[in-house]
């Protein structure tokens, strides 16, 4: 892979991303970043294994070696589950924060409020309005939209019953919910009941403490973040593919670079839109630039990625080296997965950092406060603010890396690529499946952490599950991780597996999936669960062969879908450590006990190549439980189309791959 540069191991870990080290290798003694952090800083072995309890003002308590109970007799397990348990509030609380952001952008929208904002996606309304029992008939787009965000709304406050969506989840998982006395009664109650589960001296029972944990976690992947990305969908549009470019060679020379970063899409779409007001391109060019060049950073990038094809500039670790590179005139951030770093980083520049939710300052950016009502007008002062600022741009350092991708893969347009508008389906995809063309699915998800090399195990798994015929979708920093490495292009199917191959070939897709941003990991849920009701697959999502893979997480958000994708009958790994690692018996509560209970798990597996054997042993099981074919990487001998792979090799290497001229 020219993309790939082997990290030296004698160091910490860096990248394997070859645009990354350059600006790295640039910014050495110069510019402090989160790589240098991550080596000076060792990571606290107490608080990394769940062992360190620090809930009240006795402790905080360590619980290790001979040290089992805290002061107050808290056990091991009782602190890892708590420990675990906040994490997955806090990353639950993120993702449907941002939901209930969407619900009121949407009602603000229906009022009338919202100008400049519209409902792009009706026939999504509708979808949506029927899965909350609102009547449609004989009524404007506008009124049905205003039922849709108050009832979406009064999900998050909801205080008994179940979460509506969760009917949208196959009966048998519906059922299990119930059995198990998990189903999540509203968004916000089982967050707010967590957190007072989880002050001393409450509950004290790690597996009801996890119960409650799988409740919340719950509520985020079938409430909040669904709910999150239905409405994104409603006002922005159901993505369908598109082209793009990924990586820091996206960033112009010559014209205004502005990056998004965070997680929100409202403020992004205007900000889209104000980027070709012609009276902004002309201001532009009164200042000397060539017009304004929008990218992203995390799931900001991943949400204009998904619906106007805006490259992403990178992911998560990338965040600081896009200012380094000297050529940001304005970074735009709003909320989660922002550095504070950014702040210092910017000042050795001359960029921007404009930070505009009133959830999230940063002390020393600057801070244009968005609202829905001045979008537009909001939109454009930022982007006036970054066009003022190109005349102040010194030397730069773009690296000329870049690599294409095919984005924006809703579970909507999945179901059309397998039989268009009259014949969509999943019929296709299960009987791939259930002949063994294709082993089965994965899901590989989440964020880089600088402990582990950038991108590394995020590539190394997606390889080897193609090679090995399994449909991956990607979402988050993964699927800008896959991306860099060419992972999101149709060529690529060159590297998968033939039955794999022919599919992919036969629908015109590439091998791996993008379907969003880590909101969208609903999609994934989505997916499945319609897989599961088509028929041959079993019944319910815990039946099916298929994944969930999360290589680099850092977020508490990705524990909370790891939460939910287990509850919802998914076997999930992590690529890290564990962290209630310091409880043996917690560790066995998340797999044997959860997968008895649920058919779904949350496993920890830092070795890269144990995870990938664990992950096609877990589908292979699947196919066996099925009564499936058993999987045979011959069976299909030489199929797919073999010209394309003739084509690639007369090619010189990195004429296709790594390297695109900075001319889009
Ligand atoms: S941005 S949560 S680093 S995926 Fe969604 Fe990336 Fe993880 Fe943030």
């Amino acid at each position: 892979m020219p993309q790939e540069k082997a990290a030296d191991k004698e160091t910490a870990p860096r990248s394997t991303d070859i645009a990354v080290c350059e600006v790295l290798e640039f910014c050495e003694g110069v510019v402090e970043t989160a790589f240098d952090r991550a080596t000076a800083i060792r990571p606290c072995p107490i608080g990394a294994e769940g062992a360190c309890c620090k809930h009240c003002a006795m402790g905080p308590c360590r619980l290790v070696g001979k040290v089992e109970r805290g002061v107050c007799g808290a056990t091991r397990a009782t602190v890892a589950a708590r420990n675990f348990a906040r994490q997955v509030a806090a990353g639950a609380s993120a993702h449907s924060d941002h939901g209930r952001g969407m619900a009121f952008a949407l009602l603000a929208v229906a009022k009338g409020e919202a100008h400049g904002f519209r409902i792009r996606d009706e026939a999504k309304l509708h979808a949506v309005a029927g899965y909350m029992g609102i009547k449609t008939e004989g009524r404007s787009v506008n009124e049905i939209a205003r039922e849709v965000a108050e009832t979406a709304l009064a999900e998050f406050g909801k205080q008994a019953g179940e979460l509506i969506y969760l009917s949208r989840a196959t009966k048998p998982r519906q059922e299990i919910w119930r059995k198990e006395r998990i189903a999540p009664r509203g968004v916000d109650r089982e967050v707010v009941e967590l957190m007072h589960r989880t002050h001393m001296g409450t509950d004290q029972d790690a597996e009801n403490i996890l119960d409650q944990c799988l409740r919340v976690a719950l509520g985020d992947g079938w409430g909040g973040s669904m709910m999150a990305t239905d409405i994104s969908d409603i006002l922005f549009g159901t993505p369908t593919p598109l082209q793009s470019q990924v990586n820091l060679g996206v960033l112009k020379e010559d014209e205004v670079n502005v990056v998004v970063h965070g997680h929100e899409p409202t403020l992004s779409e205007m900000i889209v839109a104000a980027s070709t007001d012609p009276e902004l391109v002309e201001y532009a060019k009164s200042k000397g630039a060539q017009g304004i060049n929008l990218a992203g950073i995390c799931c900001t990038a991943n949400e204009v990625l998904m619906r106007h094809g805006i490259p992403p500039a990178g992911n998560f670790l990338s965040q600081e080296l896009a200012i380094a590179t000297g050529a940001v005139e304005a970074m735009i951030v709003d909320v989660q997965c922002i550095m504070q770093s950014l702040v210092e980083v910017a000042s050795r520049f001359h960029t921007k950092l404009i930070t505009t939710s009133p959830k999230a300052k940063i002390e020393g950016a600057t801070h244009i406060e968005y609202d829905e009502v001045h979008a537009y007008n909001s939109a454009k002062e930022i982007l006036k603010a970054a066009i003022d600022n190109f005349p102040n741009r010194g030397n730069t350092l773009i690296p000329k890396v870049g690599e294409g991708l095919i984005a924006g893969f809703s579970h909507e347009y999945v179901r059309y690529m397998q039989g268009g508008l009259y014949r969509g389906s999943f019929r296709p995809l299960n009987d791939a499946i259930i002949q063994g063309r294709i082993r089965g699915l994965a899901g590989v998800v989440g964020c880089n952490n600088a402990r582990v090399d950038q991108d590394a195990p995020t590539v190394k798994i997606v390889r080897e599950l193609i090679k090995n015929d399994v449909l991956v979708a990607v979402t988050g920093c993964a699927a800008t991780g896959a991306a860099k490495y060419g992972y999101l292009r149709p060529e690529f199917m060159a590297q998968a597996g033939a039955g794999l191959r022919e599919v992919c070939e036969a629908i015109g897709i590439p091998p791996v999936i993008h379907v969003g941003s880590c909101v969208d990991n609903s999609r994934i849920l989505t997916i499945l669960t319609q897989c599961a009701t088509e028929g041959g697959l079993g019944e319910d999502i815990s039946d099916i062969p298929a994944v969930g893979i999360c290589p680099e997480y850092m977020s508490e958000k990705a524990l909370s879908i790891g939460s939910y994708f287990a509850a919802s009958g998914a076997y999930t790994l992590f690529g890290l450590p564990s962290p209630v690692a310091n409880s043996p018996e917690v560790v066995d509560m998340m797999v044997s006990g959860w997968l008895k209970r649920f058919g779904g798990a949350i496993e920890f597996e830092p070795d890269v190549d144990a995870l990938i054997q664990k992950a096609l042993s877990l589908i292979d099981e699947k196919r066996r439980a099925l009564g499936l074919v058993e999987y045979d990487p011959d069976r299909f001998g030489q199929s797919g189309d073999r010209v394309l792979e003739e084509v690639l090799a007369r090619l010189p290497e990195g004429e296709l791959l790594n390297v695109y001229s900075t001319e889009r």
